[in-house]
Parts: C-alpha cells; structure tokens; sequence
C-alpha cells in the first residue's frame, strides 16, 4: 500500500519567509499554552511539547483521556485558518497547535482517529519555524514507512482514509536546537 496524492497533499512555501517570521513570534506570545498532562498506559505523562487548543464555542476535544474547551479565535489564527481552508477546499471549526521547544520535544505514534472528527477527517497542518521530520507507517505492518521532511511555511493536508490505515509521529531528533510551531485545523462534529 502506497500514500496516493489523494491521502496526503505537501504544499510548500504557502506562507512567506517573513509572514512566517512574524506568525511564529505572535502565536510563541499570544497563544496560552500548556503542557498537558496525559494518560498514556493508565499512567499520567506530561506531553513532551507545549499545546493549545483553540475553536468555535463548543468544539470540546478528548485526548487520551483529557477535554480540552477551545479557547477563542485570535487573529493570527483566524488568518492562518483562512489560508488552509483555501488550500484544503474546506472549514475548518478548531485547531489544535503544538510547540516543540526543540529536538526533545515530539509527538509518539498515533492516527487522529478521535471519533468527534467523524469518517476521513479532512485535516490541514500549518507548520512555522524550524523544519521537522514527520514519519508514516502502515498500522498493518510497521516496516512500511513515509518520510516528509515538513517546512516552514508549508502546509499538510491529510484526507481520505489515511487516518484508518496510518500512523504519524514526529521522532524526537538531537541534531534540532530551533523551535516549531504546528497547527492542525480540524472540524469537530457535534
Ligand atoms: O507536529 C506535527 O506535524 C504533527 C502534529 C499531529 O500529528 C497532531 O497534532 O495530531
Ligand atoms: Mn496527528
């Protein structure tokens, strides 16, 4: 099994080097982020990055194990979203954004699978700063790998049934001393 353009779209350069400067230093200002305790294996974990979840009123999110209310839209956001619905063909009601300080900062293995996105999610991840590695692997068999490496600026549209038969991480790298910032605009059902 292959990723055909119809599961996953890689658009460079959507944001500009310097749009991309003065979003990074807005949002590392603006946004109220966290570190999330979460419950891996019946164990509470701190997530290995900084996170915020922003949306419409009432687009509650559950992960693994925790609810997240949206904080209101800002700006920044609002602009950034409308890029991505332009590009993706589609709306978007919440987003979820994470901080990755540096190359310790990761996210494991998983599909956004959560059963509030609905069948074949339609997700768009905007990506600024500090370029990072993010792996796929067939769930079936995990020698089957894709590699993108995702720039900022760019933007990553996941659709279709990726999310049923894929995983994406972003491994941990100690070559990486910058930050990145990442938002994944989704929509959540009610
Ligand atoms: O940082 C990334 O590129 C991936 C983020 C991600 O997979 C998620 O937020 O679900
Ligand atoms: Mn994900």
């Amino acid at each position: 099994m292959i990723i055909t353009p119809e599961l996953l779209g890689y658009f460079p350069g959507v944001f500009s080097v310097d749009d991309g400067e003065v979003l990074f230093a807005k949002l590392t200002g603006n946004i109220a982020w966290r570190q999330e305790s979460i419950i891996i294996f019946g164990r509470s974990v701190l997530t290995p990055r900084l996170t915020a979840w922003y949306g419409d009123a009432g687009a509650v999110y559950k992960y693994s194990g925790v609810s997240f209310d949206p904080l209101p839209w800002t700006d920044e956001l609002l602009y950034i979203r409308a890029k991505t619905e332009e590009l993706a063909g589609t709306t978007f009601n919440s987003v979820l954004i994470n901080l990755y300080r540096d190359g310790s900062d990761s996210m494991g293995w998983h599909s956004d699978d959560e059963p509030e996105l609905g069948r074949n999610p339609i997700i768009a991840s905007v990506n600024l700063g500090e370029a990072r590695r993010f792996d796929l692997r067939l769930k079936k068999d995990h020698h089957v790998k894709q590699q993108i490496l995702l720039e900022g600026g760019s933007v990553l549209v996941m659709k279709g049934d990726l999310q049923h038969h894929w995983q994406h991480q972003i491994a941990k790298s100690a070559k990486i001393k910058n930050p990145r910032i990442n938002l994944t605009f989704r929509t959540i059902k009610p």
